[in-house]
C-alpha cells in the first residue's frame, strides 16, 4: 500500500513522496508563475465565509455521486462521478488521488476528503493551452471558488516552489499584522495546523485539509458511522 518511498532515512529526501505530488507541485508552480490577485492574507481571511458557502453547497455533488448513500465515496463511485464529469484521469492517478485523500483509511471519501479531491483535480487540470473561460469540470460555481483556494495559496507561496515554507506564513501573517506581538506564534500555530506530516513544508492539499478544518466543514465528523463490518 502508499507510494513507494525509496531510501526513507532522511525527512527531508521524502518531501516529494509521489508521482502525484510531484504532478501537484508542478500545477503548483505553473500557476504561480501567473501570480496572484490576492493582495494581503486580511483579503484570504474576509473570503473564508464566501468559500465556506460555496463548499457547503458542493454537499449536493457529494450525495449525488455517494450513490449507495453511506456518506462516503467509494472507489467504483468516484470512477463514475470522474466519467460524469468528463475528467479523464487515468485508473492509476484516480487511485493516487483516492489515497491522498482518503486520509482516514475508510476506503471511502469523507465529505471534506471529496471537497479536498475535486480541488486538487481542478488544479491538475489546468491546461494552458485552453481557454481561461472554459470550465474544466463543468462546475463553474464551484470552479470559481477552487480558483480563489489556489490563488490564496500562490499568494502564500513567495518563492513560488509549490510549498508554503514557516518563513513564508510567517512573512504573510506579520506583514498584516503589523505590530501585534502575537502575530508570530499565531504564524506558527497556523503553519503547526497545516503541516501535518511536520516536514516543515505545506503542500497545497495539507492546505486544503487545514482549510476545511478551519471554515468547519469537517465539524461533523463526531457522528461518522461505527465500521459495523
Ligand atoms: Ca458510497
Ligand atoms: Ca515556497
Ligand atoms: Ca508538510
Amino acid at each position: 500500500m502508499g507510494g513507494v518511498l525509496g531510501k526513507g532515512d532522511s525527512p527531508k529526501c521524502c518531501i516529494i513522496e509521489t508521482k502525484l505530488e510531484t504532478k501537484m507541485v508542478e500545477a503548483m508552480q505553473r500557476r504561480a508563475s501567473e501570480g496572484s490577485s490576492m493582495k494581503s492574507f486580511n483579503r484570504i481571511i474576509l473570503k473564508f465565509p464566501k468559500i465556506d458557502e460555496s463548499l457547503r453547497k458542493c454537499k449536493d455533488i457529494f450525495q449525488q455521486f455517494d450513490e449507495d448513500a453511506n456518506g462516503a465515496i467509494d472507489p467504483q463511485e468516484l470512477r463514475r462521478c470522474f466519467h460524469k464529469l468528463e475528467i479523464n484521469f487515468t485508473e492509476e492517478e484516480i487511485n493516487d488521488l483516492f489515497e491522498a485523500c482518503d486520509i482516514n483509511d475508510h476506503m471511502g471519501m469523507k465529505f471534506n476528503e471529496f471537497i479536498v479531491l475535486l480541488c486538487l483535480v481542478y488544479l491538475l487540470k489546468e491546461d494552458p493551452t485552453a481557454l481561461q473561460t472554459k470550465s474544466r469540470m463543468g462546475m463553474p460555481n464551484l470552479e470559481a471558488t477552487f480558483e480563489m483556494l489556489v490563488d490564496a495559496f500562490v499568494f502564500l507561496d513567495k518563492n513560488k516552489d509549490g510549498y508554503v515554507s514557516k518563513s513564508e506564513m510567517i512573512q504573510a501573517i506579520n506583514d498584516t499584522t503589523s505590530g501585534e506581538l502575537s502575530s508570530g506564534r499565531i504564524a506558527l500555530k497556523r503553519f503547526e495546523e497545516m503541516d501535518w506530516d511536520k516536514n516543515g513544508m505545506v503542500n497545497f492539499k495539507e492546505f486544503l485539509f487545514a482549510f476545511t478544518r478551519w471554515v468547519g466543514i469537517d465539524d461533523n465528523e463526531d457522528d461518522e458511522q461505527e465500521d459495523n463490518a
